[in-house]
């Protein structure tokens, strides 16, 4: 694979950068076939939304992070492409609330999910971090999921109450929603199912999200549940941002 060579002056520098972490992460056999299908497809609506964390999204992060911060019993949930994109800071974050995470893939495969492990063990050692990561032996599952994708372990997902599943699909979003939970994801299309399903969603890039709770957890940050929060007005605001950078 070739180096990474672009200059942080390139006007694409961000988004060439996550597609050569992906490009790494696929060569380790972390990712789905289809990954950098749902990586493209995610450009394009971050392309509509300006390419920057909006005040809506910074309101819905912070929300997401009181309820998380509020949990008793918080999980973080990484699948390939959000172990490739914020690995690193998912886990940090997890660290904080002294919460473990949990490798949680849609296209399960025992391969995948070992080089994600391997992936992680690696920046843990790097980084001094401890979060426990969980989803390789898992020993519950989602009600009313078929096959692989609804497999976690009880430890994590299963009993969790808040829980942060970064580009979710669907039907697992709307199973753990009827599980009782408060269900954060963060997706930068604020039409997908997940983005109707879930409690709260955050409609912005993985890696902006990610580090932006950890400024947010490193600050003084008012660390308040917003219980005025109505997930369809947040999405609506944000399908207000892509309208008005079109007529912009
Ligand atoms: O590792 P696995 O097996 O769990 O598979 C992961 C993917 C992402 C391949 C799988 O979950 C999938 O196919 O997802 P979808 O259904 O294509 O949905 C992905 C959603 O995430 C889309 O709505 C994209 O807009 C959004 N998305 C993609 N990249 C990002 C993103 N949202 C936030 N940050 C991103 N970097």
């Amino acid at each position: 694979m070739g180096e990474f060579t672009a200059d942080e002056s390139h006007p694409r520098y961000n988004s060439l950068l996550s597609r050569h972490k992906l490009e790494i992460a696929a060569s380790k056999g972390m990712l789905a076939d289809s990954a950098m299908i749902a990586h493209g497809r995610g450009e394009a609506f971050d392309y509509l939304l300006g390419e920057e964390s909006s005040n809506n999204a910074i309101i819905a992060t912070k929300n997401a992070l009181a309820h998380l911060n509020a949990a008793k019993r918080p999980i973080i949930t990484i699948n390939g492409n959000t172990a490739a994109l914020a690995g690193k800071e998912l886990m940090q974050i997890a660290e904080a609330l002294n919460c473990p995470i949990e490798i949680n893939i849609f296209y399960r495969t025992e391969k995948r999910i070992s080089a994600i492990i391997e992936h992680l063990e690696a920046i843990k050692t790097e980084h001094g971090i401890t979060t426990k990561i969980l989803g390789e032996k898992p020993d519950a599952k989602i009600p009313g999921l078929e096959g692989p994708r609804a497999n976690c372990c009880h430890e994590g997902i299963f009993s969790s109450d808040v829980i942060l599943v970064p580009l979710e699909d669907g039907d697992r979003c709307e199973a753990l929603v009827k599980m009782g939970k408060t269900v954060i994801v963060v997706d930068l299309n604020p039409m997908s199912r997940s983005a109707k399903m879930a409690s709260i969603t955050i409609v912005d890039e993985i890696s902006r999200v990610a580090k932006n709770m950890i400024d947010l957890i490193e600050s003084d940050y008012k660390n308040e549940i917003d219980i005025d929060f109505v997930n369809k007005k947040n999405l609506q605001k944000s399908i207000n941002i892509i309208a008005a950078n079109y007529m912009s």
